[in-house]
């Protein structure tokens, strides 16, 4: 590991670990700083019950190799954390990528030094590294948020959050559990943990809209129809809008495999009334996933919700926790989608109970449980499943000032701005991976990265191969570009007034209300860097390197 590498990189990531690979076949040398004990990021830490993507695995793994597409096992369609991050590890030693990352290293400030042009990092341990240039691969869902909830600290049991879950065996038999909150990682976690624990005690602020996963083992056919098409299907992923190539294997896939995306038009309100309620009885929650008007179109998106709520009215035995189930709130398409294996049916067992609270907020944490205002829930294990600071919190955490030791908190006080979710004027030679501003979450994260990682690579080689100094977006870049990601945003589902989510910020308390990953596309976004990269960078400013 170079003690003065060319790049430093924080975050061990898919991010952080591509970086490292595409870094070094340029010459460059790397230094990665990641404050897990090993490789895998959002999958080395989110190890709760459950845990799971919702992303096809044969399109969430990288397209750099293909000798690793050939040789790699999928276990199942949407792969499960483990085997996500069994990927991981077997890409670190393959690529032998461990010799230039420091584990157990969280980075607590970065520092421009503008006297010679260096970014410093300090580490939690007062250890100090400099590079010209630095990359800040640390995720869009990595820093884990608890509520303020008085008394908390005095509560006597076990402690979790699913986006810190322990490595070690959490044994819940015979306990009682209570979980708080209903997003992705509680709605994975849910039926998972009731199967485990005597009791669970659910929760839930706002109602999710969960559709049934698709829980298929992989058949090998399909795989190998994959693997043979592979560059194809690679092209594809960098045509379509979230990243995806939507390949579908055709020797593999019998006909009479009918599903609602081809046996229906793709428009909701093309179909009469009864053929809705036909469809729905037939298909289920997961037939609304087939019509695209639902995300476009206000009376679409009306329609489909109710017919969401008349059907979870049949999945649920109790009438009562039925009603309180049901999003009522928002409609569809303001949050990701989240995809759930029987979570309404686990609210059918006799050993789970669901608290509303918006009919009783919790007051506080005991040291024997979870008190609200009309009652007190004894729990032996209390699980935050409350989401994270989502796109801006790791950057923000991570002190970074820019040049004059301009704070990125104080640049960012109104709202993320960054050119391209690349760059910040004021931060010369300091990327993001994935940053506000660039699809990111809205796209397969695999895809987005790469395609980062790719164009960092290429402008730090421009710079050096053109003898420039330093790169950084004009300020007049960078203020169009957030205009013009706004611009898109609005009128959309995700921005809709009664929409809070975590594309918004609104989950944390005080955070501008922004909507911060980029909407108009992955392809459209790709085309603007491009050709940026194609023109010598036209939206920002080169410097000159120092004289020696
Ligand atoms: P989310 O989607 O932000 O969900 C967090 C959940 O926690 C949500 O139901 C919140 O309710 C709830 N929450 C947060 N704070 C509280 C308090 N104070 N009291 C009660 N309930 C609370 O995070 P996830 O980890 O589930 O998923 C994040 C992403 O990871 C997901 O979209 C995937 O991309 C992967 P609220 O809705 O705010 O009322």
């Amino acid at each position: 590991m170079s003690d003065r590498p060319d790049v430093l990189i924080v975050g061990a990531g898919f991010a952080g670990m591509y970086a490292v690979h595409r870094f070094r076949s340029l010459g460059l040398s790397v230094k990665v700083l990641e404050a897990g004990s090993d490789v895998g990021g959002t999958w080395y830490w989110n190890r709760y019950p459950g845990a799971r993507c919702d992303v096809p695995s044969l399109e969430y793994s990288y397209g750099f190799s293909p000798q690793l597409e050939q040789e790699w096992d999928w276990p199942e369609v949407f792969s499960a954390q483990e085997d996500i991050l069994r990927y991981a590890n077997h890409v670190a030693d393959r690529f032998d990528l461990r010799r230039d990352m420091q584990f157990d290293t969280r980075v607590t400030a970065v520092e421009y030094l503008d006297d010679v042009h260096r970014w410093r990092l300090t580490t939690e341990r007062g250890e100090t590294l400099e590079a010209p240039f630095c990359v800040m691969a640390t995720g869009c869902l990595s820093v884990p948020v608890k509520p303020d909830i008085p008394g908390a600290a005095t509560f006597a049991g076990e402690v979790y959050h699913t986006g810190t879950w322990p490595h070690h065996d959490v044994d819940l038999a015979g306990k009682r559990v209570a979980i708080i909150g209903t997003g992705s990682s509680g709605v994975q976690a849910i039926p998972e943990l009731a199967r485990q624990a005597a009791h669970l005690t659910v929760f839930q602020r706002t109602p999710v809209y969960t559709i049934p996963a698709n829980r298929k083992r992989m058949r090998a056919e399909v795989q190998d129809e994959f693997r043979e098409h592979y560059r194809e299907i690679r092209e594809m992923q960098q045509n379509n809008q979230g990243g995806v190539s939507n390949f579908r294997p055709i020797k593999s896939v019998r006909r009479a495999n009918v599903s609602p995306s081809n046996a229906f038009p793709a428009r909701l309100l093309d179909l009469t009334p009864e053929q809705r309620h036909a469809t729905m009885e037939r298909f289920g929650l997961g037939a609304l996933l087939g019509f695209r008007d639902i995300y476009t179109d206000p009376d679409a998106n009306e329609i489909a919700n109710d017919l969401y709520r008349e059907t979870v009215l049949t999945m649920v035995r109790d009438p009562e926790t039925a009603e309180r189930l049901l999003p009522k709130t928002y409609g569809l398409g303001c949050k990701r989608q989240v995809l759930d294996r029987d979570y309404y049916d686990t609210f059918n067992r006799d050993n789970v109970t669901l608290i509303d609270l918006t009919e009783t907020p919790i007051e506080s944490i005991t040291s024997r449980g979870v008190r609200t205002t009309t009652g007190h829930y004894e729990a032996d294990v209390i699980v935050y499943a409350t989401g994270f600071d989502a796109m801006t919190g790791a950057l923000l955490r991570a002190n970074i000032r820019g040049r004059n030791g301009r704070k990125l908190e104080d640049k960012w006080r109104d709202g993320p701005v960054a050119y391209l979710g690349l760059q910040m004027s004021g931060f010369p030679n300091l990327f993001t991976v994935t940053g506000p501003g660039s699809p990111s979450v809205l796209c397969n994260m695999l895809v987005a990265i790469e395609q980062h990682v790719n164009w960092i690579a290429e402008c730090i080689d421009y710079l050096r191969t053109h003898d420039v100094g330093s790169i950084e977006p004009l300020r007049t870049s960078e203020v169009e570009w957030v205009a013009h990601v706004n611009e898109v945003a609005e009128g959309t589902m995700y921005t809709a007034p009664s929409c809070n989510s975590w594309y918004l910020g609104a989950n944390i308390p005080g955070k501008p209300r922004i909507f911060m990953p980029y909407v108009g596309g992955y392809p459209r976004y790709r085309a603007r860097c491009e050709q940026e990269a194609a023109n010598g960078y036209p939206g920002f400013a080169l410097g000159d390197r120092l004289s020696p």
